[in-house]
């Protein structure tokens, strides 16, 4: 043993004292959920190896003055780090990112309420500072004491076992925790606010960098291709239907398409949306493909207000909520609409209350807009029916006209209902989740019609017109055994799982007439330029890369992240191209090359796969690139209908 005074080493003592210091503000001063055993576990643990991490540096010091100045310093530094992180938590119910530190108004907000936010009693968070230093003063007068090689290594093999250990846990606990980034929340709760910095660090300087080395340059080439393949001269014969209404989007939970139209033990699943596919005011989309990767909710989210494509990896509502976008809210405030999300859950999921800045809209009712209670709350939180009714206040104070997007919860994994709320028996396979999914989306199915009963009694339907959209699968491909047997099919074949992708698409224009079922290829990345259309804004200027679902003059196919594509007659996936209609593989053909005579391979699905891969790459070079950042789009133009 090093030390004379102490039993052991200082740094060990600190570890001790601030991981235990860290837990205890985990615990009882930041409102961490924990819903299980393990995480209480994870949330224990995880101080600690961050504190051995930070003060088992201090052995590689060869003086003593240096490794007691280093351990006094950092003791003082980190604890100020969860003071900061304290303060801003009591006033955003969030933890510090980086670029909100250097997004202005979220700390001059911050700036003017700050003594409020400090209590007392927080002194108490620089405790273990002061015993730190008392030691460390104490120690540095007993001369040079190093450390011996093996004391080092040590430190440098636990740091990194603790380190790969915690890791390990937070993975076994929450899969793909670090591509996905759900929420601060999870991260801190996996594996401690430093470490959650440091990775918050990372993703910044990796955004930066690429963002940093672009220069616009590229925008005239990705204009001309989206000019010329994708945006439509024409207009559609709806431009302008929807003028002046408001917009009332539902992005429902989970819902795919297979469930349109079926009955599982002889129930209808979704009486209210079947009744809609007949109603002489809605276009039903039943060839319509939800186009999310990793982001899910947040994705589909993405590509309805931008028409560009998510990332391949992570949630760009994660990764890029700070770049420059031109959507939705933006465009069409410049045409006097007011915009909101209404959202039952945690405002920071998915850094929403970020993005949300990003793409302009004017507010956010998260969950401290709603009373939740134990009775009105399920699996992820507030209920969809009472979600809709304690929302209807909201759109009636709101100013008209107004583009609202409603995001459902309860028909999310793990697809649980009270038993009141169990309209329809579940199913009966090896898949409970696919078996009590159906139960769910019949909730959310009821849900949606006693919203629009709301509305009616609310004297809001008439000026609206309400879209639903399937968000993104709910039953994934660990269930195809149980999916094959409810499908009546003997196996899911690659061809079939992307059918599987469709996710129910309604617009519905209240007083219309003239509805019906449209089974042209269409996807999510379709919907801004549908919306602006129907709102006879015109938007030439922009960047993007979907169609008016209601023009003739459209692409053709519908591009899904992974580089697969439906069109309407080709399918491409698993390297594979099939026949949209009978499923069939087609066999490659041979060609002569123009150029040598020689014989070459090639599939009809080629030349859109082509395209495909351009588009995705444009798309991911705009968001990489921030580069919106260098185009002036103007002020967008309302044609008068004629
Ligand atoms: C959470 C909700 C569900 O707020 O949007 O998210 P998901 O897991 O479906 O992306
Ligand atoms: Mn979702």
């Amino acid at each position: 043993m090093r030390n004379k005074q102490l039993k052991i080493p200082l740094y060990m003592l600190a570890t001790l004292l601030f991981g235990l210091k860290t837990y205890i503000v985990y615990r009882f001063m930041f409102n961490i959920e924990l819903e299980n055993g393990m995480q209480e576990l994870i949330l224990f643990i995880n101080p600690f190896v961050s504190a051995f991490l930070i003060f088992a540096i201090s052995v590689w010091f060869k003086k003593q003055s240096r490794q007691m100045k280093y351990l006094r310093y950092t003791a003082f530094i980190f604890s100020f780090l969860v003071f900061a992180n304290l303060v801003f938590y009591r006033q955003f119910t969030d933890f510090i990112t980086l670029p909100q530190l250097f997004m202005g108004s979220n700390m001059a907000d911050l700036g003017s309420s700050i003594l409020t936010l400090i209590k007392p009693y927080d002194i108490l968070l620089f405790a273990d500072v002061v015993i730190i230093w008392y030691f460390s003063k104490k120690d540095e007068k007993i001369g040079s004491v190093q450390y011996l090689k093996r004391g080092k290594v040590f430190a440098l093999a636990m740091s990194l076992l603790l380190l790969a250990g915690n890791f390990f846990l937070a993975e076994m606990e929450r899969p793909q925790l670090f591509t996905r980034a759900f929420d601060r929340e999870y991260l801190v709760k996996n594996i401690g606010l430093f470490n959650y910095h440091i990775y918050d660090l990372v993703i910044h300087s990796k955004a930066e960098s690429q963002r940093v080395f672009a220069d616009g340059n590229e925008i005239p080439e990705i204009k001309k291709y989206v000019d010329e393949n994708v945006i439509s001269e024409e207009k559609s014969d709806l431009f302008g239907a929807a003028e002046g209404k408001n917009v009332i989007f539902i992005n429902a939970e989970s819902i795919q398409n297979f469930v349109i139209g079926r009955d599982v033990n002889g129930q209808e699943i979704t009486p209210f949306l079947n009744k809609l596919v007949e109603d002489e005011d809605t276009y039903y989309f039943d060839n319509f493909f939800e186009q999310t990767g990793q982001g899910n909710t947040s994705d589909s989210e993405f590509l309805v207000e931008n028409s560009l494509y998510p990332l391949s990896r992570g949630a760009v509502f994660f990764t890029h909520g700070g770049n420059e976008y031109h959507a939705l809210p933006e465009i069409i405030r410049e045409e006097g609409y007011y915009s909101a999300v209404l959202h039952a859950n945690n405002k920071s999921f998915w850094n929403r209350d970020g993005m949300y800045q990003s793409l302009e809209y004017d507010h956010f009712y998260s969950e401290d807009a709603y009373e939740i209670n134990e009775e009105n709350s399920v699996g992820w939180g507030l209920k969809d029916k009472p979600f809709f009714e304690q929302s209807i206040k909201y759109l009636q104070a709101m100013e008209k006209p107004f583009y609202t997007k409603f995001i459902t919860l309860t028909n999310h994994f793990p697809f649980e209902l009270d038993e009141e709320d169990k309209s329809i028996e579940p199913y009966n396979s090896n898949s409970n989740t696919l078996n009590n999914y159906f139960p769910a989306v019949r909730y959310a199915d009821e849900a949606m019609e006693e919203f629009f009963n709301h509305l009616k009694q609310a004297g809001l339907y008439e000026d609206s017109i309400i879209i639903i959209m399937g968000d993104h699968i709910g039953i994934s491909a660990n269930h195809n055994r149980a999916m094959s047997m409810y499908l009546d099919k003997e196996e899911i074949t690659p061809f079939d799982q992307v059918q599987l992708q469709k996710v129910p698409l309604f617009i519905h224009i209240p007083g219309h007439g003239e509805g019906e079922v449209i089974s042209e290829v269409a996807g999510q990345i379709d919907l801004k330029p549908t919306i602006l259309s129907l709102l006879g804004i015109e938007h030439k200027s922009d960047i993007y890369f979907g169609n008016d679902l209601f023009s003739e003059d459209r692409k053709g196919y519908i591009a899904l992240r992974n580089g697969d594509f439906i069109s309407n007659d080709y399918v491409s996936t698993a390297g594979m191209c099939y026949d949209v209609n009978t499923g069939e593989p087609i066999e490659s053909e041979e060609t002569e090359s123009a150029e040598e005579n020689d014989a070459e391979t090639t599939f009809p699905c080629d030349e859109i796969e082509e395209k495909v891969d351009l588009e995705l790459n444009y798309s991911d070079d705009i968001i990489y690139g921030d580069l919106f950042r260098f185009v002036d789009f103007g002020k967008e133009e309302k044609v008068e209908n004629d």
